[in-house]
């Protein structure tokens, strides 16, 4: 069979990854729908060797759609979304709408594909920061377990929108040339108080929480649980997060630090070794050679980077690694695409 898919929000930084993500899959696309806000209506984008005009979305946008990748916004996958699956489509969604819904399956493929078995006809995709740590902590978890996960982040400007990566590159430049730096966007579309990222660390990524914690954070704790822990007690495992802003275009960068639960079977080397087997991630860890993971290396390609590997010396049982993935695509794209490729594979639409 061949499937008429629809991508939400194709015209956004995630959406023009979705598309070419989804050239690159083993998805037979059948046809393919361009969705946008109105101000994108007629717009062209190439898919494979086609042409195609960008529509505005609308409930009527999804009929005789089989699969939707959708990466809009929130807002937009909570009004829109419903009506897709209505109309009988499957929805992939990179947006945080429905992602706590106990009914939704919250999807890293090579963590917990499985989980994707009782979808009711959205599946969502996790926060791009969570996506990369759950991918490097499970083989980790499957070894050993996970007392307490304690997580700082370095991300990169691109995870607000691509008007976020035009912001960063003005600034830069308004700095170069000795003017003040504007600012609309970061931290946050929308805020009371805006602030440059360029030459600068922002420690807020999306609104406050009434705890003085950040959303990001929150679903770095929330999401972490629903991902490693499926329906077990969600104390099973501390996660507890700090998210940074960095003057970085593409790619995420997280300091973990964790205690397993059995200490006795962890070490190092064999910390190595599992993440040096594990599905989608490779290891770049040499002291010697200075190899370790970076953003403008990682910028571009699939896979989660792991190095850094080592034990706390003052704490049995404490690891630290530094973890870098690009969120554009390891953190929202290509995790879509996977999700939605794991569903045709196994016949699970
Ligand atoms: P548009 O380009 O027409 O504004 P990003 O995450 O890079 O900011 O992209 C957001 C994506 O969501 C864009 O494709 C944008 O389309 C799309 N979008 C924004 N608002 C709507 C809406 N009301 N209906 C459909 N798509 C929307
Ligand atoms: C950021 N993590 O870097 C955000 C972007 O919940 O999908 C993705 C927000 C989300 O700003």
């Amino acid at each position: 069979k061949n499937y008429t898919v629809a991508i939400l929000g194709a015209t956004g930084a995630v959406g023009t990854r979705l598309l070419s993500q989804l050239e690159q899959s083993e998805i037979p696309v059948g046809q393919i729908k361009l969705l946008a806000s109105k101000r994108s209506a007629g717009k062209q984008l190439q898919f494979h060797d086609q042409s195609v005009v960008v529509e505005e979305a609308t409930p009527a946008s999804f009929d005789g759609v089989d699969i939707v990748l959708a990466s809009a916004g929130g807002a937009v996958s909570k009004r829109l979304l419903p009506e897709a699956v209505k109309r009988g489509a499957v929805c992939v969604d990179n947006t945080s709408a429905f992602r706590m819904d106990p009914a939704v399956p919250l999807v890293v493929p090579e963590v917990n594909a499985s989980a994707l078995q009782k979808h009711q006809g959205i599946i969502a995709n996790p926060n791009c920061s969570t996506i990369q740590m759950v991918a490097a902590l499970k083989p980790i978890y499957d070894t050993a377990g996970l007392k307490q996960v304690v997580v700082s982040t370095y991300q990169a400007g691109s995870g607000a929108g691509q008007r976020a990566i035009q912001e960063l590159d003005q600034q830069a430049q308004q700095h170069l040339d000795g003017q003040t730096m504007t600012s609309e966007i970061f931290p946050v579309k929308g805020a009371a108080r805006h602030y440059p990222l360029a030459f600068n660390l922002l420690p807020q990524i999306d609104v406050f929480e009434p705890d003085g914690s950040t959303h990001e954070e929150w679903k770095m704790v929330h999401e972490t649980k629903k991902i490693l822990l499926d329906d077990m007690d969600a104390t099973a495992i501390k996660v507890n997060a700090t998210c940074v802003r960095v003057p970085v275009v593409i790619g995420h960068g997280e300091s973990v630090y964790f205690e397993v639960a059995h200490p006795e079977k962890m070490n190092p080397t064999k910390m190595k070794e599992v993440l040096q087997q594990a599905p989608g991630v490779v290891v770049q860890d040499d002291p010697a050679t200075q190899l370790y993971p970076q953003p403008i290396n990682a910028a571009g390609t699939t896979a989660t980077y792991v190095g850094r590997i080592r034990a706390d010396l003052e704490n049995q049982g404490g690891y630290n690694l530094w973890v870098v993935a690009d969120n554009l695509l390891k953190g929202a794209a290509a995790n879509t695409v996977a999700i939605a490729a794991t569903l045709v594979k196994n016949q699970w639409l």
